[in-house]
């Protein structure tokens, strides 16, 4: 491999900061500033810096183990897949295709997410494949797809943040989630903006704001109704884009006029004068933006909570115009392009649905098959992983961990155990990978090409710096072998930019379409926002455009209208960096109001479990930690979980600093230190979820459902906390 340096992405967020990788004489990978790239400019959280940490670790996988004797043993390549390929195809012969389970992550690149979906649908035949990013995102897309009729997580790029005169961030703890971004809020804030930061924990992405208000988990939905009701009485809606740019404000209107800003405080615990002030800062400067992300999206109604925000955002214009809008704070490395391409339950590439017949055909065309032969939409991730070891018997894992991460995790452990076959591909051995009968070692971010999609749905290209070792293969080269031993000879290229190009002609004329797109435009240029479509339309094998004629929602869009992504290819669509500024990607060009009413969070906390337990992240370590408990500084930083209380709560409880305490909820208990600090509400606490055993927040998680997202309530559920005495 050269020794020359490579620009590419972090593997981690979705922020997707750009670095160089050099290798070193001596063997491994240095890891330096890439300025260039304009979201970090440089700038790397120590995840980013430390990631080449993963690609030398002692510990990572470098054979294909499979269990044998009850342990996991290491095996040739060949044999693993045939065992693989057998037991799938033995499975499906018995139970029928939607015995076999398919499940993805929202950190695999787009190829991977594309041909995942592909071979769930062509080559298993099954409609049970879904993926980590329903524990993500998925109701900010459910409502930003429900108000603006498209769902790109941000609707304009980062850059815009400092020029606007307010932002409201609603559950979002950027300081430690996507350090780099915070360089765009304190700029906003020298630029003379205003920051406002919801959270129930003064974090330390709330002791930057203006205003931080405190709600207690789960009443997001009724205050941004009071704030609305606020709007209303104080006079300060915008009348003119009502009436031009919405429907549904009538409803919406009357719903949120029942939440009287008394009655909002008694709900939130957020101040009627601080609700005042929150309104005025949104509403004074000529421009605002609401930016949610976990807080109020992890939740039973996160769905009506998003559409609750979006409705403020509309009822003061601002949405669709210059430097204003809603956005979602999207969170895995490819969160973004992993919701486009196929691995979700109910989708077809390019941001399809699985159950319109316009899309199955186009897809079908592209993918040389029947559409008929494509299965119809399967179930939600914790409901497929709920069903494992009951309908579905056999599961095939790539890129998420839930045995730490998915909710009642005991539970979902439980079912993966109850398993007739389970195949993981990782680059570690993950607590899902260690009860599995095969585990596939795979290449990572370093060694393979590949394009993510940001946050801002920029599409970028992840280039392959150095060599893998020898006996490690792509997630591509794991699909295309079993697609070979399952039968499919076509269709499954382990090169990336094979799979692209596939990708472009499945996305030509749907909501995300890549079909403008090349790997050499993104090399040239730093990242291309999506919709891109071919200007003269792509031409699929047969000979024709690869446009069926369907509607386009590109009609709705605006071309790049600051015209600020210049590209290096004449004749070329540039991408689109801002959405909605002529019209929302509605029907009828509108944006649609929800009308909806608080409701309680699906438990209560009642005499048993008294007290409030939500989740989160720290700065050092990712996820499920699979990747980052693997390295030494990021440990050291973060060495495990804790209870983050308010004084009094330990008080009462006679709890010090570092003592074991154990929470308890309806799922079951959970042991970590003692963290105590006044920056959390005395009826909460709060742990992190990136570490398996004794302390697994996960534990206790409620697995209660949003109706529309089917997004689990990581964020609120019902518990006790005692102190735990020496035996
Ligand atoms: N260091 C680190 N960075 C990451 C990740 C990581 O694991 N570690 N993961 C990435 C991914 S996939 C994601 S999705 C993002 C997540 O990024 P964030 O959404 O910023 O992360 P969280 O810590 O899950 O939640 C944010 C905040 O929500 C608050 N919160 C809890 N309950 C409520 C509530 O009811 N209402 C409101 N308004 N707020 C509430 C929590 O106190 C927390 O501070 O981070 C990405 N970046
Ligand atoms: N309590 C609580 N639980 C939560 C959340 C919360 O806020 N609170 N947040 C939820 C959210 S937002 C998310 S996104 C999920 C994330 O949780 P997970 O889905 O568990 O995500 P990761 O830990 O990133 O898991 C990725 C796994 O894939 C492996 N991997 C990385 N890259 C590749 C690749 O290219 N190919 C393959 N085959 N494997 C790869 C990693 O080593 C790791 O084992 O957790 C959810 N769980
Ligand atoms: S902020 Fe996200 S993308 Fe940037 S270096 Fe850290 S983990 Fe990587
Ligand atoms: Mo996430």
């Amino acid at each position: 491999m050269e020794t020359t340096s490579t620009p590419t992405h972090c593997p981690y967020c979705a922020l997707q900061c750009g670095m160089n990788i050099t290798p070193l004489p001596q063997g491994g990978v240095e890891v330096t500033e890439r300025a260039d790239f304009p979201v970090n400019r440089g700038a790397l959280c120590g995840k980013g810096r430390t990631a080449p940490a993963v690609l030398s670790s002692a510990v990572r996988l470098t054979s294909p183990l499979v269990r044998s004797g009850g342990r996991l043993v290491p095996a040739a390549w060949g044999d693993a897949l045939d065992l693989i390929a057998e037991r799938l195809g033995a499975a499906r012969e018995r139970y029928g295709p939607d015995a076999l389970g398919v499940f993805g992550g929202g950190g695999l690149t787009n190829e991977k997410a594309y041909t995942l979906g592909k071979f769930a649908r062509v080559v298993l035949g099954t409609s049970q494949i879904d993926y980590n990013g329903r524990f993500c995102m998925s109701s900010a897309a459910a409502a930003g797809t429900k108000a603006f009729g498209l769902d790109r997580g941000l609707p304009f790029p980062l850059e815009d943040i400092p020029r606007t005169g307010c932002v409201i961030l609603v559950g979002s703890n950027l300081a430690e989630t996507m350090p780099p971004s915070l360089r765009f809020f304190s700029e906003l804030r020298e630029n003379g903006g205003t920051l406002i930061v919801v959270d129930p924990r003064r974090t330390k992405t709330a002791e930057q704001a203006d205003l931080h208000l405190a709600p207690r988990p789960g009443t997001d939905l009724a205050l941004a109704l009071g704030l609305l009701h606020l709007v209303v009485a104080e006079g300060r809606t915008d009348e003119a884009y009502i009436q031009e740019r919405t429907t549904g404000w009538e409803e919406a209107r009357a719903a949120a006029m029942a939440h009287w800003p008394e009655y909002v405080e008694r709900i939130t615990g957020v101040s009627v004068p601080q609700l005042r002030e929150a309104v005025r800062l949104f509403c004074e400067p000529e421009s605002a933006m609401v930016l949610t992300a976990r807080g109020p999206e992890q939740q039973a109604k996160g769905t009506d909570t998003v559409g609750a925000w979006i409705n403020l955002c509309l009822a003061t214009g601002r949405a669709g115009r210059p430097l204003s809008g809603y956005g979602c704070l999207t969170g895995q490395g490819n969160g973004q392009g992993g919701r486009e391409h196929g691995q979700k339950a109910d989708q077809l590439p390019g941001y399809r649905k699985l159950d319109d017949p316009a899309a199955r055909r186009h897809v079908a065309e592209v993918w040389g098959v029947d559409p008929d032969s494509l299965p119809g939409p399967g179930r939600s991730a914790y409901e497929l992983l709920d069903a494992l070891g009951t309908d579905i018997r056999t599961l095939l894992l790539m890129g998420s961990n839930p045995v730490v991460s998915a909710p009642r995790a005991a539970h979902i452990e439980e079912r993966l155990r109850s398993l007739d076959f389970l195949a993981v591909a990782d680059v570690v051995l993950s607590e899902t990978a260690e009860l599995a009968d095969v585990v596939l070692p795979v290449t990572q971010w370093a060694e393979e090409t590949g394009t993510t999609t940001s946050l801002e749905g920029r599409v970028l290209l992840r280039r392959q710096a150095i060599a893998p070792p020898p006996d490690v293969r792509s997630d591509l080269h794991v699909l295309h072998e079993l697609a070979a031993r399952l039968g499919v000879e076509k269709g499954f290229p382990t090169d990336p930019e094979e799979v692209f190009e596939e990708l472009r002609r499945a996305s030509a004329g749907g909501p995300a379409d890549y079909s403008g797109i090349t790997y050499r435009r993104l090399a040239e240029e730093n990242g291309v926002f999506w919709p891109c479509p071919a200007t003269t339309g792509v031409t699929d094998e047969d000979g024709e455009d690869g446009e069926d004629g369907e509607d386009t929602v590109l009609d709705a869009l605006p071309d790049d209208p600051a015209g600020d992504t210049e590209s290096a290819v004449p004749d070329v669509h540039p991408g689109t960096p801002r959405l909605f500024l002529d019209r929302f990607a509605t029907e009828d060009g509108r944006a649609r109001f929800v009308a909806v009413a608080h409701r309680a969070s699906a438990e209560e906390p009642d005499a048993e479990y008294p007290l409030l337990l939500t989740t989160g992240r720290v700065v050092s370590q990712y996820q499920s930690g699979a990747q980052t408990r693997r390295v030494a500084e990021l440990n050291a930083a973060a060495p495990g979980p804790f209870v983050e209380l308010h004084p009094r709560l330990a008080a009462r409880l006679g709890a010090d600093e570092g003592d074991p305490l154990a929470v308890v909820s309806r799922r079951g208990r959970a042991v970590a230190p003692a963290r105590i600090t006044t920056a959390i509400r005395p009826d909460t606490v709060f742990m992190p979820f990136h570490w398996p055993g004794e302390g697994r927040a996960n534990t206790l998680t409620n697995p209660a459902l949003d109706p529309t997202s089917r997004m689990p309530e990581f964020k609120v559920c019902a518990v006790r906390v005692e102190a735990v005495r020496p035996v």
